[in-house]
């Protein structure tokens, strides 16, 4: 093999020779700014040059510790073996044919896989896409035919993707939307339950949605309300307990078909396979994307046989939904989290940041809140003493951490969400040493 080589045997280490970005990156940096299109941004200039474990390592030869996992995908690390391993044996025999031309058995196996780890014991089926945005249009389309309604109900700080009808079902404005428009119709925003900003219980939020889809858009007119166990972009949001499971209750009693979007929180990331088995949630459909396939692209809408196959014949597909790279990508990720226990391994890693960042909490004021499970960790950054956003401090946060080697992302409504997505696979020192570097520049920002 000629390149450098990434996975798990990479140094774990943070070891920083450059500035950040360093020379190659920033030369990398002139070159893309010419041709590539400025819509397009990343959140760190470093170029990547290697991956694997819990760090990146770039063209200068920085190790950064890794907490975005390439927002939530790369769960069972970067080049894992198993991954690596299936891609090449299947990139040796055939790269594609098309499973609407002739199929191939890694699609069929996938689909084992998924109808088997999503929660509930009835009968599943799945379909096989390329994007987490084409699996929740999916999703809405098998929705529709099978309900006869057209309806979409959505929350605030929601996010479902960019394609056009699923900007529409986003909440946030800036920047997946400005501009973009006009937006699919008939999709409808509900409120949802946001425990640090509404003080609601689970039931008072619950009320509240149903409250809005009974008075602006009638239960009879909606195919399926779509929502994230834990909003992802909009804030890593866990709703209040029991805030789930009443809204899906209403939606069973209602003929309307519960959609759980676990593109970000699903496939072990929050410490179970999918979010919803904390809450005891069974959804109709789940549509699944990131985690699953280690970083190739693919993602699904796996649910009850009978909404599945509600589409007549010829009406789900695509070129390359279920590409067979991309299949053995996913079956390489699920032994691995089958092998390593990566359902464990999350909870163990929610341990260990939910008790550094409830001790930075203590020190910093400006944390109004730590919250999320397993993996998905985040710290609501305010005005102290108030539930004021503070975006400002978040991005200098953030930014603080890129120049000392961690890399780490924001997120929510506000801006004001730091959050931490490492590789489930990240060991436990390098997890301590990034929670060291934030602790550090959070007293520089604070004593300034
Ligand atoms: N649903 C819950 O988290 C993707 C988006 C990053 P795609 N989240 C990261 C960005 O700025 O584009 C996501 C998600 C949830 C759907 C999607 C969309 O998945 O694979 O990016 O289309």
């Amino acid at each position: 093999m000629t390149g450098p080589v990434g996975g798990p045997d990479l140094p774990q280490e943070r070891r920083l020779v450059t500035e950040i970005p360093g020379p190659r990156s920033r030369e990398l940096q002139e070159r893309r700014n010419a041709v590539v299109a400025s819509g397009v941004s990343s959140v760190l200039p470093i170029y990547v040059a290697a991956a694997g474990g819990g760090v990146i390592l770039d063209v200068d030869g920085n190790s950064l510790i890794d907490l975005a996992s390439g927002i939530a995908v790369t769960s069972v690390g970067n080049a894992a073996p198993h991954v690596v391993a299936r891609v090449a044996e299947q990139v040796a025999a055939f790269t594609h044919t098309c499973f609407m031309v002739a199929p191939y058995d890694g699609y069929v196996e996938v689909c084992e896989q998924l109808t088997e780890l999503t929660p509930g014991t009835h009968a599943k089926k799945a379909a096989l896409f390329n994007s987490g945005a084409e699996a929740v249009e999916n999703a809405v389309k098998i929705a529709r035919v099978h309900t006869g309604r057209t309806a979409v109900v959505v929350v605030d700080h929601a996010y479902h993707g960019r394609t056009n009808l699923t900007m529409a079902m986003t909440a946030k404005n800036m920047p997946y939307k400005e501009g973009f428009g006009p937006f699919a119709n008939e999709v409808y925003r509900a409120p949802v339950s946001y425990p640090f900003r509404d003080g609601l219980d689970g039931q008072e939020a619950a009320a509240r949605t149903i409250d809005v889809i009974e008075k602006q858009v009638g239960s009879g007119n909606v195919a399926c309300i779509v929502i994230e166990p834990i909003l992802g972009e909009g804030g890593f949001i866990v709703p209040a307990p029991g805030y789930l499971a009443a809204v899906a209750e209403y939606a069973s009693a209602n003929g309307i078909v519960f959609v759980a979007d676990e593109i970000q929180s699903g496939m072990c990331r929050t410490g179970a396979w999918f979010a919803s088995e904390h809450e005891d949630v069974v959804p109709d459909l789940v549509t699944v994307a990131k985690g699953v396939a280690g970083g190739l692209p693919l993602a699904a809408v796996v649910g009850r046989a009978e909404m599945m196959d509600a589409v007549h014949p010829g009406g789900l597909g695509g070129t390359y939904g279920g590409n067979p790279v991309a299949c053995a990508a996913a079956l390489g990720a699920i032994t691995t989290m089958r092998e390593q226990d990566l359902n464990k391994r999350a909870i163990e890693i929610e341990a260990l940041l939910i008790s550094r960042l409830a001790e930075l909490a203590i020190q910093f004021p400006a944390i109004g809140e730590v919250r999320g499970r397993g993996a998905m960790i985040a710290i609501e950054i305010v005005v102290p003493g108030t539930n004021r956003p503070d975006a400002a401090l978040a991005s200098r946060l953030s930014a603080g951490c890129h120049q000392a080697g961690v890399l780490t992302l924001t997120c929510g409504t506000y801006g004001n969400i730091l959050r931490f997505l490492p590789p489930l696979v990240a060991p436990d020192a390098l997890l301590h040493e990034a929670m060291d570097v934030l602790t550090e520049v959070s007293s520089a920002l604070t004593q300034r």
